[in-house]
């Protein structure tokens, strides 16, 4: 089904905009305040806002019940004002000192308990800000040595505290955001066919799903766009964090289409070929700025991101079908290989 340009909603998260620290160097630029980060959204083009459950109620675990509540109301008035939706609402479980070894596969019985207790809070957030969707970012769900976790029991630790918080809200629904790296040595569910995997053990398979994000599928050696394709195949593409990475590095979280158009541009077509947004998904745009930014241009990335969906969106739907279908069939894919690349760069085909 074609789409038109337009109904595409985009999503990024208050942590996207940012102060510029790294691992070797302190802050390069001021703080923004939150309620200063959302006036920004309508401005560059987005509608939806991604949260964790600290952004929402900052020094959560400080707070009660009650507090953590009456916060988040706050939040959703906020929003309100401003026009916006909030997309999904993820639980930090990287920060506390309870989640040093992991969250829901630390080896430590009680900071199990403090992931799952967390979690469920973090659904009642995203209930009173209006959103069913809980993100998990599985951060330190791993190891630094192999032999610190079993690696059986601690997918069944996970699938456990899935089925918990499926429990705990009949209408949450749980995406799981694969890693293979980052900050631990190996994540326990390091790709998509992991997580959709997981998805199938849990209580209620059809509540639990997956986000991708294009970083995270380059540093697990994989292509962004195959495995947008495997987990639409299953239904359960339920949102995407677009980025770029050039190749086996950190975690580098570039603009869109900033390392390889064309990789970029697959992204785009297996989303626009596939109707993604149409039942409610938001193109979310997990990138940073670089620390060189001076504060006042220091959001032109998500801005920049944006645009480059919708300039490969053009490119996508310009694309020749028929031709790209005749190539396709007479096998010579050494013209469409150069058809697409002319295509690309607005050349002479
Ligand atoms: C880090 C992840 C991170 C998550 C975010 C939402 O590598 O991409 O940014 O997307 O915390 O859970
Ligand atoms: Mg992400």
């Amino acid at each position: 089904m074609a789409q038109s340009k337009g109904t595409y909603r985009f999503s990024f998260g208050p942590w996207n905009i940012d102060e510029g620290a790294d691992p070797f160097g302190p802050p390069v630029r001021e703080p923004i305040a939150f309620s200063k980060k959302l006036k920004e959204y309508k401005t560059l083009g987005f509608d939806g806002v991604q949260f964790h459950d600290d952004d929402a109620v900052p020094d959560i675990d400080s707070k009660s019940g009650g507090e953590i509540l009456a916060e988040a109301k706050n939040v959703k008035e906020m929003l309100s004002g401003e026009g916006l939706e909030a997309e999904f609402v993820a639980p930090r479980l990287w920060f506390a000192p309870e989640t040093i070894d992991g969250g829901y596969t630390s080896n430590d019985a009680a900071c199990r308990q403090y992931a799952i207790e967390r979690s469920k809070a973090c659904i009642d957030i995203a209930n009173i800000l209006g959103t069913d969707r809980i993100v998990l970012w599985l951060a330190r769900e791993g190891t630094y040595i192999r032999e610190s976790k079993d690696a059986r029991v601690a997918v069944e630790r996970i699938r456990d505290a899935i089925n918990a918080m499926l429990a705990h809200d009949p209408k949450v629904r749980i995406l799981i955001e694969p890693k293979p790296n980052e900050p631990v040595d190996s994540g326990v569910i390091p790709t998509i066919g992991h997580a959709i995997g997981l998805a199938y053990m849990c209580n209620d398979p059809s509540r639990v799903g997956g986000l991708i994000e294009s970083a995270h599928s380059i540093l697990a050696g994989l292509d962004p766009s195959d495995d947008m394709g495997y987990a639409l195949a299953h239904d359960k593409l339920w949102s995407v964090h677009l980025n770029d990475q050039g190749g086996l590095k950190f975690d580098q979280d570039k603009s869109f289409g900033s390392y390889n158009l064309r990789r970029a541009f697959n992204q785009v077509r297996i989303l626009e070929a596939y109707a993604y947004g149409q039942k409610g998904e938001y193109v979310g745009l997990d990138v940073k700025a670089m620390r060189t930014q001076k504060l006042e241009v220091s959001t032109k990335h998500l801005a920049n991101s944006r645009q480059t969906f919708l300039y490969l969106l053009d490119k996508v739907t310009s694309l020749d079908k028929d031709f790209e279908e005749r190539l396709i069939n007479e096998r010579d894919y050494e013209e469409l290989d150069r058809y697409i690349l002319c295509h690309l760069m607005g050349t002479q085909y």
